[in-house]
């Protein structure tokens, strides 16, 4: 707890309200850790101490082989296993697999594609109203390692990289996805919170690999239009001045 609340593990607060989940797996298996740890110890030091405060003549009681520690042993850590395995499960499940995802990210679909290169993160959206499409339309829209999403409701996007394997972690939101060349992974996150959140490369892709730092930029969903247009008016322009051409 010392640890978590100097911010040395998390950077800090998950953001995200799966990513508060995440954290609240993490804590509940450091919990059973620390039991077993703390438990092991003490029964260590209980033993030392039995044999350092041993009586002259008294003998040593021999345990090895013994037929109920190994059920015990074999038995508890299983239990505890199962219970972490289907106790996680929901949450793994609304993390990964797409038919659990949030019913909104169903309706809307994939709103832009992450690809992932060396050493970059390119993002493409369609064009306003239109559907992402896996192949480029001619009316997307750029970016470089900056994304626009609205705030306070799941975003789902499309994952893929150009070259190597790549790695989309965003620590503050607690989502961490490999892009895998020739796939096309969906990957969701939701943001309550305005502001911008890190984007990072977890797989050592190359030299360049600690140059793929992007940002995720949450706001309301018109200040995302905004910048849609912005990005829209500067493809578009195609290089005459208007102004210089009436004087
Ligand atoms: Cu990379």
């Amino acid at each position: 707890m010392i640890a978590s609340s100097n911010g040395w593990w998390f950077p800090g607060d998950a953001m995200s309200p799966l990513g508060k989940r995440i954290d609240e797996l993490f804590y509940l298996i450091l919990g059973i850790v620390t039991v077993v740890f703390v438990g092991t110890q003490f029964a260590l030091g209980y033993v030392i101490w039995k044999g350092a405060t041993k009586k002259d003549g008294e003998s040593a009681e021999f345990s090895h082989g013994s037929h109920s520690l190994e059920l015990i042993w074999t038995i508890v850590p299983a239990f505890v296993l199962v219970f972490i395995a289907l106790y996680q499960m929901d949450v793994w499940a609304e993390f990964r697999v797409q038919s659990y995802y949030p019913e909104q990210t169903q309706e809307d679909g994939p709103k832009f594609e992450v690809t992932a290169r060396q050493f970059e993160w390119r993002i493409r959206y369609p064009e306003a109203g239109q559907p992402l499409k896996n192949q480029p339309e001619p009316q997307d829209l750029y970016a470089v390692n900056e994304i626009h999403v609205p705030t306070g409701r799941p975003v789902k996007f499309n994952l893929r990289t150009d070259d190597v394997q790549h790695a989309f972690f965003a620590p503050e939101l607690r989502v961490k996805q490999d892009a895998v060349a020739g796939l096309i992974i969906p990957v969701w996150f939701e943001i309550p919170v305005a502001g911008e959140y890190q984007l990072l490369c977890a797989e050592l892709c190359g030299w360049g690999h600690y140059k793929m730092r992007a940002i995720i930029v949450a706001e309301p969903q018109d200040k995302v239009n905004e910048y849609l247009a912005r990005l829209k008016e500067d493809q578009d322009f195609d290089g005459v001045v208007k102004d210089a051409e009436e004087e």
